[in-house]
């Protein structure tokens, strides 16, 4: 018996710093609505899916960085997205800045959601590991201010059940870090879904400029092998506010394949037929954890934050 989910990648083009979240989300009810008739049962957007990747310009007041969260969610503006997914029968990931009250205190995250096919929000995700720098760097021709604008994810990598599966979430960044992938592959992951925006230019490292493609699927092809799992990137892809950021957006098996990718930057559906029993060929064999890992050597993994060397 095979456990198919038919999954659409819907990559992103550019949105303007002064396009409306309505109409991204038009944008992205138009990609969800081709995706299921397309036989989709699981579409996945980019980070940061409702507005222009912000981090990339220093704000000195916080009303004008707080302009680019959600307090709520859904809202007025996403609700038709959500709609058109209870309507469609369709589950999705999303996205967005999530701004929360705890204790009085407000609170920013780089957030994703997994929303089923009744419109209900069945898990939460908060990007844990923020690239950049959290003050102003004018020597830079664009900002990156992940450090400036959102705290530390707080949710740890939960792996949520839905569509007959366990599926883990992640955001950008975080499919560079080995550990993200290993956590979720410890709680049984069959898919990691994940939005990124990525400039094509690293200023620290322009020397790598031309390895940003490369360096995207690496990390997302040995994150699905080493654990067993699918996983499913999505850019927000082109040249956005005069910033080139890399498409890319790929559908991975867990032997580490890529089965499906973008051809273009603009918006795009990446299709394939997932099957969730393909993870059993890994994670019962090479990479079967209760009989291969051996713990005890690790333990400098937790245990330091920069290392020792
Ligand atoms: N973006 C980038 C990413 O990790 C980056 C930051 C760009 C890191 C280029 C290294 C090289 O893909 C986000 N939003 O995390």
């Amino acid at each position: 018996m095979s456990r198919i989910v038919t999954v659409a990648a819907a990559q992103l083009g550019p949105i303007a710093r002064d396009e409306s979240r309505r109409s991204a989300v038009r944008r992205m009810v138009a990609l969800m609505r081709e995706a299921k008739d397309r036989g989709a049962g699981l579409v996945v957007f980019p980070e940061l899916a409702l507005t222009t990747f912000f981090p990339r310009w220093y704000f000195e007041r916080q009303s004008d960085v707080d302009a680019y969260f959600e307090r709520h969610m859904p809202n007025g503006d996403t609700q038709p997205l959500f709609d058109t997914a209870a309507d469609l029968g369709v589950a999705f990931y999303l996205g967005y800045a999530e701004l929360a009250e705890h204790d009085g205190q407000d609170h920013h995250f780089n957030t994703s959601i997994l929303v089923d096919g009744s419109g209900t929000v069945v898990g939460k995700y908060r990007k844990v590991h923020l690239p950049g720098h959290a003050e102003h760097e004018p020597w830079r021709p664009f900002q990156h201010l992940e450090k400036r604008y959102f705290e530390a994810g707080d949710l740890g990598f939960p792996v949520f059940d839905m569509l007959g599966g366990k599926f883990g979430m992640c955001i950008c960044n975080d499919r560079r870090w080995p550990e993200t992938f290993r956590v979720m592959g410890l709680r049984g992951c069959e898919m990691v879904l994940l939005g990124y925006n990525t400039p094509r230019h690293y200023p620290p490292a322009p020397e790598h400029d031309h390895l940003q493609d490369f360096h995207n699927h690496l990390v997302m092809q040995a994150g699905a092998y080493q654990n067993g799992t699918w996983v499913v990137g999505v850019a927000k892809a082109g040249r956005e506010e005069d910033c080139d950021l890399i498409g890319g957006s790929c559908i991975i098996a867990p032997t580490g394949e890529i089965v499906a990718q973008a051809k273009t930057l603009e918006d795009e559906l990446v299709m394939a037929d997932c099957d969730l029993d393909r993870c059993q060929e890994i994670k019962t064999n090479i990479f079967n954890f209760a009989l291969h890992r051996e713990p005890e050597n690790y333990r400098l993994i937790v245990e330091t934050k920069g290392g020792i060397g």
